[in-house]
């Protein structure tokens, strides 16, 4: 289902989630007849939202936790400069792959579950429903070099929405140790105007299967937050962040991301697609990259060596 910014369904539910009014004012508001808010209405109930007329005035109930509309009325108002268009899927292969189909930048994706979803390197994304899959097709006026950081943004943005999280370099969330969000960006396009195909699981209620219950974990297991809050919040963080990053504001954006990075301090295992560099995580660079043995690394898999001892 797609939602864009302007259309009349969208107006509608955005005025009726603030509050109770009638057809012919919500008409005024929009310039539009009476019918017309009509015809909008009952496009609300089709998509299952409760709309009860009493008397003269519609009235939005029992607002769903998640519904399309307010996924859309999230991203708007929390991503207005970036995101003009919500397509929603109670199911999907994958939202990054919806994204690259779709070839167009300003769109979020969002799914209830996904059938296919991917992680780094054609690794699985378990993506059952309870938890919160999305893409964002993003088209920054960066530097091809700076387009890294867009990741780290991202990740910067989930960890500090929710409580007790830490980032593991490049891109993990996790708590306690144990992943609860993960993101994968894809560069398509052409290599002058790349668009940016960045991609958020985060794991709220859905459940975890057996074979990654050591290392992944749900945040319904730690805190009592709803999809909506976390949504939001995530959301709120990366509009902010994101508008400060294109403005050249790395500096500000790197010490916030070294405040919440793990990685930092730790002997890693940084495999990248030439090599294998074992050492301590040291610091991250200006540049957005992870210094291993005086080395910068800008991509690859880290794993945490907690007990490695460097002779
Ligand atoms: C990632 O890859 O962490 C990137 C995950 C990105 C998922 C989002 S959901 C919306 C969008 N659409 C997509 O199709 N993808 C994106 P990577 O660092 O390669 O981690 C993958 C590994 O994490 C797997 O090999 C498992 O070990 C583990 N894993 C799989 N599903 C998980 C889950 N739900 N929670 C935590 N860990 C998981």
């Amino acid at each position: 289902m797609r939602i864009k910014k302007q259309s009349t369904d969208y107006q509608v539910y955005k005025i009726l989630s603030e509050k109770q009014m009638s057809g012919e004012e919500i008409g005024k508001m929009l310039g539009i007849t009476r019918s017309a808010v009509w015809k909008a209405v009952n496009k609300l109930r089709d998509y299952g939202l409760k709309v009860e007329s009493t008397g003269r005035s519609y009235i939005l109930v029992d607002k769903d936790e998640l519904n399309p509309f307010e996924v859309a009325d999230i991203t708007f108002k929390r991503l207005d400069d970036h995101i003009d268009e919500v397509i929603y899927y109670e199911t999907t292969d994958s939202t990054n792959e919806r994204a690259k189909e779709y070839g167009k930048s300003k769109v979020l994706f969002f799914a209830e579950s996904q059938t296919a979803g991917k992680g780094r390197l054609g690794r699985k994304w378990e993506s059952q429903k309870g938890g919160l899959y999305f893409t964002l097709s993003l088209d920054p006026t960066l530097e091809y070099s700076e387009l890294p950081k867009i990741t780290l943004v991202a990740g910067l943005s989930v960890a500090e929405a929710i409580p007790k999280a830490k980032i593991k370099w490049p891109n993990d969330v996790l708590i306690r140790g144990k992943k609860v969000c993960g993101i994968l960006s894809e560069l398509y396009g052409e290599m002058e105007n790349p668009m940016i195909v960045l991609g958020i699981g985060i794991n709220v209620s859905n459940p975890i299967p057996d074979e990654l219950k050591d290392v992944a974990a749900s945040i319904g297991e730690f805190f009592d937050l709803s999809r909506r809050e976390i949504f939001d919040l995530v959301l709120a963080n990366f509009g902010k962040y994101y508008q400060r990053l294109l403005e050249g504001e790395w500096s500000d954006l790197r010490k916030k991301f070294l405040k919440k990075c793990e990685t930092i301090g730790k002997v890693v295992k940084v495999t990248t697609s030439a090599e294998e560099i074992i050492g301590v995580a040291e610091d991250l660079s200006e540049n957005g990259a992870l210094i291993v043995n005086g080395r910068e690394v800008y991509a690859g898999d880290c794993i945490h060596l907690r007990n490695f001892k460097i002779q």
